[in-house]
Parts: structure tokens; C-alpha cells; sequence
């Protein structure tokens, strides 16, 4: 096997919570994965990665673990995993586990013991802190530092009993593991190790760039309300190369060739982006970046949501493209458990739901990197359509609620923004087929299914080879069939058009050309080869060089 297979390799994510259950209690888990496996490898896809099945209070829905090696009861017992990884292997595709090492649950008893007093061993595994100088613990303005938490409020919570803060960047529920010690290190790289001993391929890596923070802990830029942005004093912090290159010498070394790691990177720029997955410097095989996906949000974040500036899209997935062009590698997605549904989002879901889910579908799949398939997105589910707060389960929409209420913002202007971009709307169950709850679930879901699964739903798309489903079985057979997908250049073509998504890749004398028509109107472009053959479009009678009629997109070879 190739030490670079993933290039070619595509990825397709599940969220157990919402991919399939088993057992008539609402949630989904592993037996109900094991399942559905017949669907995944008709789609092609190499590479499963599993959102976290760890035990955990699921404060967080997983991502705020209490057990690193247990099995959450919720999805199963450590049996069905092997299981699942039994039946993932014979079917001839890796499974990848979700590592979350940025932070522990509060329930961990790692956490449970550093809390337990200031003089416990496993104390300074976490981020303790005296209140403010001059401050009382518990008065206001006493948080050792200002920073704001991703979930809203101040990213300390005090401790009554010993008088003193924790740190948690996430969820009070997710306090922040302290990387400057070494035993942390080692007791992570343990865990992974047991992991990869018992037949995973991989880590997708959580936050990993949130691991190493500015010393001494100190205030960030004033933000509006009160509290200070502290992300440049812990994201690609001054020791995180260091603690990668060492966890990939105690873990990864001599085995890296056959796994797959990927680091969740918010706030990663090119320069570190191309640190991190240079091959020479044995980090990750690449990097989950986030400049594309914030490309709507407004002043007051992510649910001050803002129309598309197609053009600005098209500059930074062009600037990823260009950057990573010669060392590091590129990850593609549109789709994630934390991500609005693309359709919806950057596409047509009303008038041209099919015909832009494949456009955008094309758009990403045909670029330079490793593409990521979010659960559902192949079969074009869209956003929930959840109109008040009460339907909303995720801490982030509820946090933000309360945040932006109290600055002054309207309510519709807040559930509009939530019903955009929130996160639940990745997380309604799949549609899976026409019957109640989707076929998810005998019982109740625990997020309910979005009416449109009597139409919008994997088994009519199975069926029909016009299907969005079978767009993207195409889409993933092309990458593993043609070196020019994996390994071609990139050139962004008409990049100032604000209608049209066009490039064209190149390996050995290929070109491939990309187009697309990413509006409901019709359009000309003139890049197309006139000799060239179609290769892949979405609309019925592909002209190379026509107009492209709303929501087109044609792909043609020249050899
Ligand atoms: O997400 C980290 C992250 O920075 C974002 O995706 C974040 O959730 C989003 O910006 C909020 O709007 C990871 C996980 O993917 C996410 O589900 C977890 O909640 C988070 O880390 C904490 O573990």
C-alpha cells in the first residue's frame, strides 16, 4: 500500500447518534451501524470515521469523554465494536476513531481526582488558576483570564471547594487537559496505542490545534459584552508541532503507512497547515481547515448569518488549493456534525434541490485533497426547518440564545441565523426510507426526522440512477479510477465570476475541466476544450461549451 493512499481514498463520517438504532430507544448505535454497511460500500467510500462512541455524560453529545476506553452503553459494548470493525475490515474499508484530547469530561476520573483536592497527583493534568489578583474567588471580573468560551460565557468556572478556577476552552463540562505535562502526554498516547492494538486505522483529532496554549495564561482582545477573544493565545500554540511530532513517534511510527489522521484545526492558517501535514515532519496526513465554512458568518458570529459572496468562497478554497500544492495535503468537506446541511446552505434546497446538491457535490469532489462525505450529504438531506428555541437540543444554539438575547438582538434575528447554520441541523436522523422516524428508529428519535424523508430518503435514491446518491457513487468511483482527481495541479478558472465554480486539473497531459453554475440563472462560460469529452454532469444532454442552464455542472476530460 501506497504511503500517501488516502489521496485517493474518500471518507465518509457518521455520527452514531443519528445514523441508524437498533434498539427501539431513540438513539443510534453500533449494531444499527453494522447494518447499514451494505449502503456505505455500494457508495464506494474507503474510509468510515466515527464521531465519539467513548463513554460520557453526553453534555456534548460525546465530545466530553468520562472513559477513553469503554464503549458508551447508550451505542453498545466493546463486543459490537470489534464486531463493527470485523465486519468494516471484511467489506475492505478502515475505520477511524474520533480522538478528543483537547479536553476531558468533568466526569472523567482523571478530572474527578484533580478536582478532589490542590494536592492531588493529577491536579496540574488540568488548568487551575487563582482568582484575579485583587479579586475575591466567585466575584465578578475574577476569572483568571477574559477569554470567552466557544459555547458562550467565560471559559473559567471556579471550583467552591478549593477556591481556584478550571480552565474548559468548550463546555464548563469540558474542562481542558493541561498538555505541558508530560504524564498527560503519555497517558494519551497510551490510550491511542491501545486503540490502534486493537485494529483501528486512525484519528480524526479533535481541536488538536487547541492544544498548546501561550504561557503564562494571560487576556485577549476586548470582544463586544464584556469578555476578550483568546484565540490567538491557544490556538496553533508555541508547543503544538512539538506535541504532535511526539505522538506520532510514540504512536503512529512504523504503522503509519496504513492509518489515516486527520486534525480538526479551527483557526489553522496555510503556513501551519503546511507544518502540520508535510510528510517530512511526521505530524498528520492533513488537516480539517475552517475558512470556508465561516465564510457567512457576520460581525456577531456564526448565527449572524450572511448571505454568500461566491467569489470570496472561490479566493479561499483557491488559496488552500495554491498553498498546499506542493507539501502537506488538502481535506475537503461541506459537511460535518457541526456544519449546516451544504443544500441548504450554499445551495437550492426549494427550486433546484438535486441539481445543486450534485453541483456542489462535483465542485468539491473534483478538487485536490482527501473529499469527506457527512452522512446524509449523499443522499442531499437538508436543514431541519426548526422554527422556535425549544427544538433545539444543542448546548451551542442554547448558549448563544441567552448570549445574544442579552446583548439586544431580536429573537427572529436569532432563530433565523440558528435555523441556517445550527448545528442540529446535521443531526436529525438519516433518511434512510419513507416510514415513520425514517427508518431510523422504532421508538422516538431523539432529534426528530425531517418531514421531507417520505420523498428525500436512500432507498428511492438507490433505485434511481439519476439519484443525488448515485451522483456521489460516481463522484467517489472517479477519484479511485482517475490520477488526475488525486494527484492532477489546480487552477482556479474565472475566479471574479460570482455565478460560476471553474477549474482545471492536469496530470501527464489529462485535463480535466471543472464548471459549474453555482445560480438559478443561465449562464456562458468559454473555458471548456471544445474536443473535450464529458465526463460527469448533472443535467440531462451535456453540451461542452454551451450555456450552463441553472445549477449545471459539466466535467470534461482531454487526453
Ligand atoms: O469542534 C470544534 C470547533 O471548533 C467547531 O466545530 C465548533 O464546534 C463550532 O465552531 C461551534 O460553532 C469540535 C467538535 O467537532 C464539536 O462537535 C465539539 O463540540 C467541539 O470540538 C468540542 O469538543
Amino acid at each position: 500500500m501506497a504511503n500517501d493512499w488516502w489521496k485517493s481514498a474518500v471518507v465518509y463520517q457518521i455520527y452514531p447518534r443519528s445514523f441508524q438504532d437498533s434498539n427501539g430507544d431513540g438513539v443510534g448505535d453500533l449494531q444499527g451501524i453494522r447494518s447499514r454497511l451494505d449502503h456505505l460500500e455500494w457508495l464506494g467510500v474507503d474510509v468510515l470515521w466515527l464521531s465519539p462512541i467513548y463513554a460520557s455524560p453526553h453534555a456534548d453529545n460525546g465530545y466530553d469523554i468520562s472513559d477513553y476506553e469503554a464503549i458508551d452503553p447508550a451505542f453498545g459494548t466493546l463486543e459490537d465494536f470489534d464486531a463493527l470493525l470485523a465486519d468494516v475490515h471484511a467489506r475492505g474499508m478502515k475505520l477511524v476513531m474520533d480522538l478528543v484530547v483537547n479536553h476531558t469530561s468533568d466526569e472523567h476520573p482523571w478530572f474527578v481526582e484533580a478536582r478532589s483536592s490542590v494536592d492531588s497527583p493529577k491536579r496540574d493534568w488540568y488548568w487551575w488558576r487563582p482568582p484575579r489578583a485583587g479579586f475575591a474567588a466567585g466575584q465578578a471580573g475574577a476569572e483568571p483570564t477574559n477569554w470567552r468560551a466557544f459555547f458562550s460565557g467565560s471559559t473559567w468556572e471556579l471550583d467552591p471547594a478549593s477556591g481556584e478556577y478550571y480552565l474548559h476552552l468548550f463546555h464548563v463540562k469540558q474542562p481542558d487537559l493541561n498538555w505541558e505535562n508530560p504524564e498527560v502526554r503519555s497517558a494519551v498516547y497510551a490510550m491511542m496505542n491501545r486503540w490502534l492494538d486493537r485494529g483501528v486505522d486512525g484519528f480524526r483529532m479533535d481541536v488538536i490545534n487547541l492544544i498548546s496554549k501561550v504561557l503564562p495564561l494571560g487576556d485577549g482582545e476586548p470582544l463586544p459584552g464584556g469578555l476578550g477573544n483568546g484565540f490567538p493565545l491557544y490556538a496553533n500554540g508555541p508547543r503544538v508541532h512539538e506535541f504532535l511530532q511526539e505522538m506520532h513517534r510514540e504512536v503512529f511510527s512504523g504503522r503509519d503507512a496504513e492509518l489515516l489522521t486527520v486534525g480538526e484545526t479551527p483557526g489553522v492558517t496555510t503556513d501551519h497547515a503546511v507544518k502540520f501535514t508535510d510528510p517530512d515532519r511526521a505530524e498528520v496526513d492533513m488537516v480539517f481547515q475552517f475558512d470556508h465554512v465561516d465564510v457567512d458568518h457576520g460581525p456577531l458570529g456564526k448565527f449572524d448569518t450572511q448571505p454568500l459572496d461566491l467569489v470570496r468562497l472561490k479566493a479561499i478554497l483557491d488559496r488552500w488549493q495554491v498553498a498546499l500544492a506542493e507539501r502537506g495535503w488538502n481535506s475537503l468537506y461541506w459537511n460535518n456534525h457541526d456544519q449546516p446541511r451544504v443544500v441548504s446552505r450554499f445551495g437550492d434546497d426549494r427550486d433546484h434541490w438535486a441539481a445543486s446538491a450534485k453541483a456542489l457535490g462535483a465542485v468539491l469532489h473534483l478538487q485536490r485533497g482527501t473529499p469527506y462525505v457527512y452522512q446524509g450529504e449523499e443522499i442531499g438531506m437538508t436543514n431541519a426547518g426548526f422554527t422556535s428555541i425549544d427544538q433545539y437540543q444543542d448546548i451551542e444554539v442554547h448558549g448563544a440564545w441567552d448570549e445574544l438575547r442579552a446583548i439586544g438582538v431580536p429573537d427572529e434575528r436569532i432563530l433565523a441565523g440558528m435555523a441556517h447554520v445550527s448545528r442540529d441541523n446535521a443531526r436529525t436522523p438519516v433518511q434512510w426510507d419513507a416510514s415513520e422516524h425514517a427508518g431510523f428508529t422504532t421508538g422516538t428519535p431523539w432529534l426528530p426526522a425531517t418531514p421531507n424523508h417520505t420523498w428525500l430518503n436512500a432507498a428511492a435514491q438507490r433505485e434511481d440512477p439519476d439519484s443525488v446518491a448515485a451522483f456521489y457513487r460516481r463522484l467517489i468511483a472517479l477519484r479511485h479510477e482517475l490520477p488526475v482527481i488525486a494527484h492532477g495541479t489546480f487552477e482556479m478558472l474565472l475566479p471574479g465570476d460570482p455565478q460560476v465554480f471553474a477549474y482545471r486539473r492536469e496530470l501527464d497531459g489529462t485535463v480535466l475541466t471543472v464548471v459549474a453554475n453555482l445560480s438559478g440563472d443561465d449562464v456562458a462560460v468559454d473555458v471548456e476544450d471544445p474536443g473535450a469529452d464529458v465526463l460527469v454532469a448533472n443535467l440531462p444532454d451535456p453540451v461542452v461549451g454551451a450555456d450552463l442552464r441553472p445549477w449545471e455542472v459539466r466535467a470534461t476530460l482531454t487526453a
